[in-house]
């Protein structure tokens, strides 16, 4: 039995010329600055994302953590959805470790922070509020059904952040399939974030490896951030020529991915007992609601008949396309969820 593992777009295998990539990559001691792999995939980074510079880090966690420690000092105030990664799912990292206070702002449908609300957030200077350091923002939205951010609405809220003379970052994990599903360009997309951290391992199928991007300036101070997160790498040339064949031949393919979620989601909106909106699915991500019966109980008896998906708080259960899984799995999928629908609602 083939197992469908739709739990996130991070189960992906590497492609065969990432696994030759890495084989015969050219490598160094990146401590030194000196692996021409790492070197060459940070330059291509920073050329994709229309940035000067970036830096290769462990994981979107470490990026996102990064750009915090590099754009604030302890005890600023930082501005995040209150449906978004950075908020949800990175352990709090933010606030342990940068010592960063965290202000959240309700997150719309499609991810978005409202302009006016965050404008709202700058108070006159006084001697009882922390100050603002930073503005995030996430693209493609995880939580939000994968929804994509247009270039005007990042551009909405950086006009926002920099009349108070504040950086925007950019958790765009899934910037490429934002830029894919909107058809553009994923540098028009980044214009006007300060940094911008984005995966390799996701949609791209990448076996490790994020990209924090910015000026040169920034890049280097979060290098040193990352260094003393224990975040150094040594012949990481190895790990970064497979992020080179994910940017070079990964991209253009996530279109697949997004025809196979919208063929989801149509499929569970014809099957009685769910709820969900295809309208809603762009890109990867697929969010339904269980009508009847336990999430867990749901996604347990699923994953006993092959397919795998992740509950996602309240009645919602994720579905994530991606590399490895055909529109053929998809039908399989569907014939599954719906007779297990009908046997956990009993
Ligand atoms: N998301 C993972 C899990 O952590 C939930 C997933 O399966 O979707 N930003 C966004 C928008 C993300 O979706 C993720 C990972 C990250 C950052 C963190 O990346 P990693 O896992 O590399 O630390």
């Amino acid at each position: 039995m083939k197992v469908i593992d739709l739990r996130s777009d991070t189960v992906t295998q590497p492609t065969d010329a990432m696994r030759e990539a890495m084989r015969q990559a050219e490598v160094g001691d990146d401590g030194w600055g000196e692996d021409p792999t790492v070197n060459r995939l940070e330059a291509m980074a920073a050329e994709v994302m229309g940035k000067e510079r970036a830096l290769f880090t462990a994981s979107g966690t470490m990026s996102n953590l990064l750009a915090v420690l590099t754009h604030c000092q302890r005890g600023d105030e930082v501005i995040l959805g209150d449906e978004s990664h950075m908020f949800s799912y990175e352990v709090g990292g933010s606030s342990t470790v940068a010592g960063v206070h965290i202000h959240i702002l309700p997150n719309n449908k499609r991810g978005m922070l409202e302009p006016e609300e965050v404008e709202a957030c700058f108070r006159p200077p006084d001697i009882h509020f922390a100050p603002i350091g930073l503005v995030c923002l996430e693209n493609t939205h995880n939580r939000c059904c994968g929804a994509a951010l247009s270039a005007e609405d990042t551009k909405k809220v950086a006009e926002v952040a920099t009349r108070h003379m504040t950086p925007l970052h950019l958790d765009g994990a899934r910037i490429f399939n934002a830029a894919v599903s909107l058809g553009v360009e994923a540098r028009e997309l980044t214009r006007d974030a300060t940094s911008v951290s984005f995966s390799l391992c996701k949609g791209l199928a990448a076996p490790v490896g994020s990209m924090l991007s910015g000026d040169a300036e920034f890049v280097e101070r979060a290098r040193k951030y990352r260094k003393m997160l224990g975040g150094g790498m040594r012949q990481a040339g190895i790990i970064a020529a497979a992020g080179i064949v994910a940017l070079e031949t990964m991209v253009e393919r996530l279109t697949e991915d997004h025809r196979n979620a919208k063929v989801l989601a149509e499929g569970l909106c014809n099957i009685n007992g769910l709820i969900i909106d295809p309208e809603t699915v762009r890109t990867n991500i697929v969010i339904f609601e269980l009508i009847n019966g336990s999430p867990e109980r749901f996604v347990t008896r699923l994953a006993e008949r092959g397919v795998k998906a992740v509950p996602f708080g309240g009645r919602r259960v994720r579905m994530v396309t991606h590399y490895g899984i055909e529109l053929e799995d998809i039908k399989t999928a569907l014939d599954i969820i719906s007779s297990v629908v009908k046997e956990v609602a009993r």
